[in-house]
């Protein structure tokens, strides 16, 4: 008889699922199992903490479209993952986390770090759950991913007690799932008649928008949906999340007139988006209440009742977008909403140039526009940005485009703060001959700093931008509790960790620093450019809370 142990039994899994590449910090129970992933070849990342290495299998699912894998040790470091898995959740990022656990033999008394992970991991996930016997390991794994990516994709969490990943069985008796094929995703088609309904609609529209989301890139869906724009010549607008499907100089993208758009549109077709607070619900005063609306998503909870839609199409956004497209055909063309592009192209051309006057300030301190400035000026086309902060966030979200889908990333919809510099160094890790930079507030820095010694052992390299305003967002009065951390040198932090670090006070003095920064990462160092920015200088964005931080 042949034995295979649960720790290797879950290696091989992974193995012949086609994972290559995961995030972990080591520790019991996992070490068995760490250490037969890499016996068979699978790259793993160490981190200095689970958040960031959770964080970085999200932006490594992101960017390459596939799950990103994570995994803790028992107890605080399957804990520390929370955050990222949250993240994941509310984002609807494909994410697979093991964390070891007590074992099950010693469950209620009191055993080592033993916790209710699975209690614990259930609302930050969408499936969650235990192995009990180390033969149904590949059953499990198998289901987890399938889980990740089926409907709205999203975080899962797999707990693997200490006894059953050392535990010992007849590798004969192992049912294996046709693991092959786990990554497949489902294309279910839309209704014909429905999507007949919303080519009828269109064809009365004058002012009709596509709001899209990341939904349209989990589904690979980008190719089509910029066939769609093309042939019918309707302008898009995009979540945060969801930036690239249309390069944003493209003749039909009219960033800036965001706002008029939305509030004038007769017809909106939302692609793959969640109506949240993003959109503002869906609901006027963003929105416009005559528009008609279509929807189309793979989750039904999403476009079931008492959402806002005149149709609903519940269906793969490929599938559907490859429908609408034949049923458009000759029907809509682009010459159709020529005046509606041209006056939303007068306001985008007014507004985009009052921005970029504001841009060219070159006041000290330095105002975070500026800095938004030089970077945009200086960056690869097709670099991947990562943007983490508040101030610098917005700043960065109004003045920086982006030209490819799944090359821009953010603290997200749940805004969590100290997504940056793993996100960053988890999209070089799925795209490594990509640039990637990350624009980094000072504040959310601090939360997962210790990452540039990641990216150092394991050859990741990434530009980090900061932008030093002295605290938590900006305090123009002076009067915020909590707000002050001071201009810490995190270059001479970065210096100290192996980095190449730079520190700049005036404008003139970025665009040189940016290029020796660059220059490192070129040769594979990761840098870090400390700029001290205008602690007063405060983004406008719209209010989409009370309580605003
Ligand atoms: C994990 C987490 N902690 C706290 C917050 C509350 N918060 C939202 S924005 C923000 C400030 C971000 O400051 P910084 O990163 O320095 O960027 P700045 O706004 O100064 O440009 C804070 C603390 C949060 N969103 N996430
Ligand atoms: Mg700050």
């Amino acid at each position: 008889m042949t034995t295979i142990t649960g720790s290797e039994l879950a290696a091989e899994t992974l193995k012949r699922i086609g994972v290559d590449t995961f995030f972990f910090l080591m520790g019991g129970p996992m070490n068995n199992l760490l250490k037969a992933a890499f016996n068979r070849g699978l790259r793993g990342i160490d981190v200095r903490h689970e958040q960031a290495g959770a964080m970085m299998a999200h932006a490594y699912a992101r960017v390459s479209n596939r799950p990103g894998l994570c995994m803790g040790a028992s107890g605080p470091g399957t804990i520390n993952l929370t955050t990222g898995l949250a993240t994941a959740l509310v984002d609807c990022s494909p994410v697979v986390a093991f964390g070891g656990a007590s074992p099950l033999s010693e469950f209620g008394t009191g055993a080592f770090q033993e916790i209710d992970q699975v209690a614990i991991m259930r609302p930050v996930t969408k499936w969650a759950e235990r192995v009990y016997d180390a033969l149904r390991i590949p059953e499990m794994i198998d289901a987890a991913f399938r889980q990740s990516i089926s409907g709205r994709p999203g975080p899962v969490y797999l707990d693997l007690p200490a006894d059953v990943l050392y535990q010992e069985v007849d590798f004969d008796k192992v049912r294996w799932p046709d693991l092959g094929r786990t990554l497949q995703r489902a294309r279910p088609q839309g209704d014909s008649s429905l999507v007949e309904e919303a080519i009828a609609l269109l064809e009365k529209a004058e002012r009709p928008v596509v709001l899209s989301g990341s939904g349209v890139l989990w589904s690979g869906a980008e190719g089509l949906l910029h066939e769609l724009l093309e042939s019918t010549g309707i302008p898009i607008y995009t979540t945060p999340q969801g930036r690239g499907v249309l390069p944003e100089d493209h003749p039909h993208a009219f960033l800036n007139a965001r706002a008029s758009a939305l509030r004038e549109a007769d017809f909106i077709l939302v692609v793959g988006t969640r109506l949240n607070y993003v959109f503002g619900n869906g609901l006027p005063p963003r929105i416009s209440a005559d528009a008609k609306m279509v929807r189309i998503d793979i989750d039904p909870a999403e476009i079931g009742a008492g959402h806002r839609a005149d149709v609903n199409i519940l269906g793969d956004c490929k599938a559907v977008l490859g429908q609408l497209i034949e049923a458009s055909r000759l029907r809509i063309v682009p010459a159709r909403f020529g005046a509606w592009r041209e006056h939303l192209g007068r306001i985008d051309i007014k507004k985009r140039e009052a921005q970029e006057s504001r841009m060219e300030t070159d006041q000290v301190p330095i105002h975070p526009l500026r800095l938004c400035r030089e970077v945009r000026d200086f960056i690869n086309r097709d670099a991947i940005l990562v943007v983490d902060g508040q101030e610098i966030l917005n700043f960065a979200r109004q003045s920086i485009p982006t030209f490819l889908p799944r090359h821009r990333l953010n603290s997200g919809t749940f805004g969590t703060m100290g997504v940056g510099l793993p996100f960053g160094l988890g999209a070089k890790v799925a795209n490594p001959t990509k640039q990637v930079v990350v624009i980094h507030g000072d504040g959310s820095f601090g939360l997962n700093g210790l990452e540039l010694d990641t990216s150092i052992r394991h050859h990741i390299p990434v530009l980090v931008v900061i932008s030093l305003n002295g605290g938590w967002t900006a305090d123009p009065v002076g009067d915020k509790v909590g707000r002050y951390l001071g201009y810490t040198r995190f270059d001479l932090m970065a210096r100290s960790l192996g980095c190449h670090g730079e520190f700049v006070e005036n404008p003139e003095d970025i665009r040189p620093a940016l290029e020796r920064a660059a220059a490192a990462v070129a040769a594979g160092q990761t840098a870090l450019v400390n700029v001290v920015t205008d602690s007063k200088a405060r983004a406008t964005t719209t209010k989409f809370t009370h309580t605003m931080t």
